[in-house]
């Protein structure tokens, strides 16, 4: 692994304030020893999913994914910390936050496939998920976008006195963005109940986060627009949440904004259309070592408490497979959306233009056989 980010894991001093958020056979504040269990089955749950997502990739099965390995904590630590009234302004790689706020497998699955389930109805890039239930909000390619959106959420939330946390989130490489500035500026004046998360995985396709930043941390950037900030370990779940709820706490009391900094790594490539040994060798094997996995140091931490054995390992990972597995297999079984619905949902009256595309598509339709349900099961 290279040296700077063995430096940033061992060296500074916040991270390591951070670790000691699992304090060795004591139960963190505000949380029960059920709490965490459930915690650390909706790491595993994530990690499960992202091992699919994979396999299905690769198998040809669906054209495009976006893992989370070794982000699982910086998801499920914030999971924990949000009522179900918040809302989660994301960018692709929060998708463990549906996962831990109870979605089924199979409704993220059928965005995947683009079939009929899909709450996006096959229109959006693969990986850039919603779902209504959890208040988790359409994600847009174009990096950053949503933190303005998610400002401005914030900002009629506080004029409208509801009792709600908008949060947001953005890469090490997003707070470059135009966007993260708008976003900042408006948060430190007008102060809203807004929490904006930076997860700093180090490293934005192959672009490291030294080449990004000038400064030593990004947390830091709050200082100038006047929001408090935080850095915290991202791969202590015990850590992401204790700050988070801290965070969501002075939202609802009025108290405005805060920026987080959660320190983690991009244990996967950037995408399934990338390939990272090419631009930092096997540095990335590190982090799945168990001083450094977010699941293998909640498992060190649960055992401290007593709260772990082998064969409740074994169990929760079959039971994670196979809520995947079934919930896979059950979306690759469905249609593709209705063509005609491609014109829907814009105009209240299709314009000509429009309608002429439609016609042209629907006397063609038969040349083009949809996929039938049930036709391609896993
Ligand atoms: C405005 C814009 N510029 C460039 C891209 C291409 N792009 C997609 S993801 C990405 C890297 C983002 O990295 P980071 O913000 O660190 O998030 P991560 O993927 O590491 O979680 C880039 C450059 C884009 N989608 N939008």
């Amino acid at each position: 692994m290279s040296s700077k980010s063995a430096n940033a894991s061992n060296t500074d001093p916040l991270l390591r304030a951070a670790v000691s958020n699992q304090k060795t056979g004591q139960l963190p504040e505000g949380l029960s020893a059920d709490d965490l269990k459930r915690m650390y089955e909706g790491m595993i749950l994530i990690r499960a999913y992202d091992e699919r997502q994979k396999k299905l990739q690769r198998s040809g099965r669906i054209g495009f994914c976006v893992t989370s390995t070794g982000e699982e904590a910086a998801q499920v630590g914030i999971g924990q910390a949000l009522s179900d009234k918040d809302w989660i302004f994301g960018y692709y790689r929060q998708y463990g936050l549906m996962i831990y706020k109870g979605v089924p497998i199979t409704e993220l699955a059928d965005h995947l496939f683009g079939n009929v389930g899909d709450f996006a109805k096959g229109r959006q890039m693969p990986a850039h998920y919603t779902n209504r239930k959890v208040n988790f909000v359409s994600s847009s390619s174009v990096i950053g976008t949503h933190l303005i959106h998610a400002a401005g959420a914030a900002m009629a939330a506080k004029y409208k006195k509801d009792d709600v946390v908008i949060t947001t989130y953005i890469g090490d490489g997003g707070t470059s963005a135009n966007d993260f500035h708008s976003c900042m500026t408006f948060a430190g004046v007008y102060k809203p109940p807004l929490v904006v998360f930076i997860v700093n995985n180090q490293y934005a396709i192959s672009q490291p986060v030294s080449k990004q930043c000038g400064a030593e941390t990004l947390h830091s950037k709050g200082v100038g627009y006047g929001v408090p900030a935080i850095r915290v370990d991202g791969n202590d779940v015990i850590a992401v949440y204790n700050a988070s709820r801290e965070a969501f706490a002075r939202a609802r009391a009025g108290e405005g904004p805060t920026l987080i900094e959660l320190f983690t790594y991009r244990v996967g490539p950037h995408s399934s259309s990338d390939d990272p040994t090419r631009y930092r060798g096997n540095e990335s094997d590190e982090w799945l070592s168990d001083e450094r996995d977010p699941i293998a140091r909640t498992r060190q931490y649960l055992k401290s408490l007593e709260l772990w054995d082998e064969a409740y390992e074994a169990r929760i990972w079959e039971e994670a497979q196979t809520k995947v597995n079934e919930g896979t297999t059950e979306s690759a079984k469905k249609p593709e959306p209705d063509w005609n619905s491609l014109f829907e949902d814009v105009y209240a009256e299709l314009p000509p233009a429009l309608a002429r595309q439609r016609d042209e598509l629907l006397e063609k339709e038969s040349e083009f056989p949809r996929q039938q349900e049930g036709e391609f099961p896993l």
